[in-house]
């Protein structure tokens, strides 16, 4: 463990990211609980909750709490809280209308986990399809599959009745035709990541729900990286790299540089060390850190929750970004800026 470290927990962490991993390693969970001050809800059996990334987390947990306390489940409950996202007209970082690839198409990546039985649902570098997370979810529950990419994606998506329509719209084809303009490479093309982050923007949605039935589930989607190579998937459909969950501990979502945090699977990091007792806060800083200690300057976050109801987050290199999650339960909607 290095001092340098560039990862900011979650400000409910009243003790520094350093100190906190060398309590949690030098004394076990106990000393690890009760040196930081992390966010709890009011949990259990009945009472369901939703945790969504981003300003849009907000908008997109009322929907998906709306099914919660009607009983639902946390798998509907995720599926229209991303919908919303993806289908929002202004939000350039998820669904369609942003984020156009070297060619100027959008495409989108995401990825289902369902809780009680394991079952993931992924689709990578999906085309001409809104709902990249519904898609996921029909992958998950129709096949035996984990992931279908690319064109064979919105086939397999036409097959299951979506309706195929271009993702482009007015402000992915200006900002395709002003950077094409410019005469650039992609940024893909630039050396790692080792001195400066090469990612522009973020924005990922992920959500995680516990219904009331204790049912765990957690999903997430973007439309990935600017000016990116065709073809490229990033984290968001990779187990354990854009989102993970285990039913019996909780789930950890991540956002940021997705070419870099793949490498790490950060969000199955996180669960272990949650499985471990570790407090959600202090295994995203972790999981994050384990990425810095290797050299790496990206931007990126995760935020993650136990099932019974602990959460927390952790970032690096996304001191102005406005990085935040937001929890919602039966006492309403609050918004936790990392
Ligand atoms: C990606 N991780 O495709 C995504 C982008 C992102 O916040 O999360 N932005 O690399």
């Amino acid at each position: 463990m290095t001092d340098d470290i560039e990862v900011k927990p979650s400000r409910r962490t009243l003790i520094a990211t350093a100190a906190g991993l060398a309590a949690f390693g030098a004394a076990g969970r106990s000393v690890a609980r009760d040196a930081v001050s992390e966010p709890v809800m009011r949990s259990g059996p009945g009472q369901p909750f939703i945790l969504t990334t981003w300003d849009f987390g907000p908008g997109a947990n009322a929907l998906g709490y709306d099914i919660l306390k009607q009983g639902g489940s946390s798998i509907d409950a995720v599926e229209v809280a991303i919908n919303h996202v993806e289908l929002l007209p202004d939000e350039y970082w998820v669904g369609y209308g942003g984020v156009p690839n070297e060619v100027g198409e959008t495409t989108l990546d995401a990825m289902i986990l369902w809780g009680p039985t394991h079952d993931i649902g992924a689709v990578g570098c999906l085309k001409r399809v809104k709902k990249a997370i519904s898609v996921a979810r029909r992958v998950m529950e129709e096949t035996q599959h984990t992931m279908i990419v690319g064109d064979d994606a919105t086939r397999f998506a036409v097959r299951m009745g979506f309706e195929e329509v271009s993702l482009t719209n007015l402000r992915s084809q200006e900002a395709w035709e002003t950077w094409k303009a410019k005469g650039e490479r992609s940024d893909a093309f630039k050396p790692e990541p080792f001195v400066e982050d090469n990612l522009r923007g973020h924005d990922t949605v992920g959500t995680i729900a516990v219904d009331a039935d204790g049912n765990l589930c957690v999903g997430c989607s973007t439309n990935g990286r600017e000016f990116k190579i065709p073809g490229r998937v990033g984290d968001s459909p990779v187990p354990g790299a854009g989102a993970y969950g285990d039913q019996s501990v909780g789930s950890a979502v991540a956002t940021g540089n997705g070419d870099v945090m793949m490498r790490f699977l950060p969000c199955y990091h996180t669960v272990e060390l949650m499985r471990q007792g570790m407090p959600p806060d202090l295994a995203a800083a972790a999981a994050i850190k384990r990425i810095t200690d290797r050299g790496y300057k990206f931007g990126g976050g995760i935020a993650a929750v136990t099932v019974d109801g602990h959460h927390g987050g952790a970032q690096a290199g996304w001191d102005d970004a406005g990085f935040s999650y937001s929890v919602q339960t039966a006492d309403g909607n609050s918004k936790f800026p990392i």
